[in-house]
């Protein structure tokens, strides 16, 4: 009964039970009791399966709405009996048609200490790659032990390919690492041996490349087009091409438009704004940093933010986030002092979303160009005034960085988890790292 008060106005609550009161509130308040009872003794299971279904991507309708307009591989995570075809259900029954589930167990596959590469798992990633590509099929859940450090690798690096983000999602059930336990529950009467065999990949995280928010599909829509009429204004602008030489465009001969958008060619894959870059658990801070709780509480959690400005520099084009209280809880201390470490910069003044990178510069360049226009404008520098652009404000500051003030801060939704890819320039020179090098999985 004292769990029930909380739930009820307590005036209407006494000792011996319900106040007496008009009809029509005693009825619902019976209606409302009736409901919260049968909530909490419906269930045989309920402590567990309740725990099992703390979830955002279950609980939080912002989130649900967030995961529906975007593309997620939920990457079930865990040793046999642990929880992972229920969890898999419940997804299933929340997102329903753009939903599909994608198991282990249906293609035959016994779960081994070294998932050996088998006609059933080629099958299974053909499964897959069919529903990354299938139109409409947003969130593909798949459900398997993922202990194997190679096997994880190759999900993330066609999860890439498709342009899905990855949330890696573990069963909270309070036996999923317990192996006499586990005996009992997995249909594949696995010993006690090979559950151990198989358990300690689970005693530490799988650390992202980078932590970050990223942008739902309908979002990151909306954030292109914004980026593509920017710089097609930005480069056709009179003022610009003045003083486009010698920093954007080194040919002395050209006359007219810039081509921004080629110039910025660079783009990432999925449109993020970073948080932690981890390299996969080998950067400084980052094993504490996804201890955080925060962290933990947010991960796979949706978050609007909200883009106050877009800036183009020689090197770069981003976008300024402006991060609200519950999203600093997610930003490092040290993020600003990483680039500035002799100033104190206000905490989250480098959150941005990079739009493109000019040949050969890195994305994480756009966050230190950030902080230069930051530190100007904290010393008092307004810029020069260029006048309206795309309904904005259009600034020129000292060494070619052009600021759109927007007239309104723009709203983007967006994901909170991590990217697990390989990371790009490793890539684009042909030295494939190994994403998880730093992980001690199997
Ligand atoms: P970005 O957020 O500015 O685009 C992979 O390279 C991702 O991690 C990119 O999104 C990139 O920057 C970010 N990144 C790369 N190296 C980084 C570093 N040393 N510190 C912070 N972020 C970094």
């Amino acid at each position: 009964m004292q769990s029930l008060a909380r739930t009820l106005p307590h005036v209407l609550l006494t000792p011996s039970g319900l106040l007496p009161g008009k009809r029509g509130i005693t009825r619902k308040i019976q209606s409302l009791l009736s409901t919260v009872l049968s909530r909490k003794m419906s269930s045989p299971a309920s402590k567990d399966q309740a725990e099992s279904q703390n979830f955002p991507f279950l609980l939080d309708d912002h989130t649900v709405g967030a995961f529906k307009e975007s593309k997620t591989l939920i990457l079930l995570r865990g040793l046999p009996g642990s929880g992972k075809s229920h969890l898999a259900k419940e997804i299933l029954d929340k997102y329903g048609d753009v939903a599909r589930v994608i198991s282990a167990d249906k293609h035959d596959i016994k779960p081994a200490v070294k998932s050996v590469i088998s006609d059933e798992y080629n099958q299974l990633d053909k499964t897959l790659i069919g529903n990354f590509n299938k139109k409409g099929v947003n969130v593909i859940v798949l459900d398997d032990t993922h202990h194997d450090k190679e096997r994880l690798e190759t999900i993330f690096d066609i999860a890439d390919d498709h342009k899905f983000t990855v949330v890696i999602v573990e069963p909270k059930t309070q036996w999923r690492r317990d192996c006499n336990q586990l005996k009992d529950k997995s249909h594949w009467k696995l010993s006690l041996e090979e559950l151990k065999g198989m358990k300690a990949p689970f005693d530490t995280d799988v650390l992202p490349l980078y932590f970050g928010w990223f942008l739902t599909t309908s979002s990151a829509d909306v954030l292109k087009k914004m980026r593509h009429n920017f710089l097609e204004h930005l480069g056709s602008l009179k003022a610009f091409r003045k003083r486009a030489k010698p920093s954007f465009i080194h040919d002395e001969n050209h006359r007219g438009k810039v081509d921004l958008i080629s110039y910025f060619g660079q783009k990432p894959n999925i449109l993020h704004c970073t948080t932690k870059y981890c390299n996969h658990g080998t950067a400084p801070g980052s094993k504490e940093y996804a201890q955080n709780d925060a962290v933990k509480k947010g991960y796979g959690k949706a978050f609007t933010l909200s883009i106050s400005a877009l800036f183009v520099t020689p090197e770069v084009a981003g976008a300024r986030v402006d991060l609200d209280d519950q999203q600093l809880l997610l930003w490092p201390a040290d993020a600003e002092k990483e680039v500035v470490p002799t100033e104190n910069l206000p905490k989250g003044s480098r959150a941005h979303i990079t739009l493109g990178c000019a040949k050969d510069v890195k994305d994480v360049q756009t966050g230190i160009e950030l902080l230069k226009i930051v530190q100007l404008q904290i010393k008092g520098e307004k810029g020069e005034e260029m006048g309206e652009l795309c309904g904005g404000e259009l600034r020129y500051f000292n060494n070619d960085m052009w600021v759109l003030f927007l007239p309104r801060k723009v709203e983007v939704k967006a994901i909170f988890c991590g990217f697990y890819g390989k990371s790009k320039s490793s890539l684009e020179s042909g030295k494939k790292d190994s994403a998880l090098l730093s992980c001690t999985i199997v």
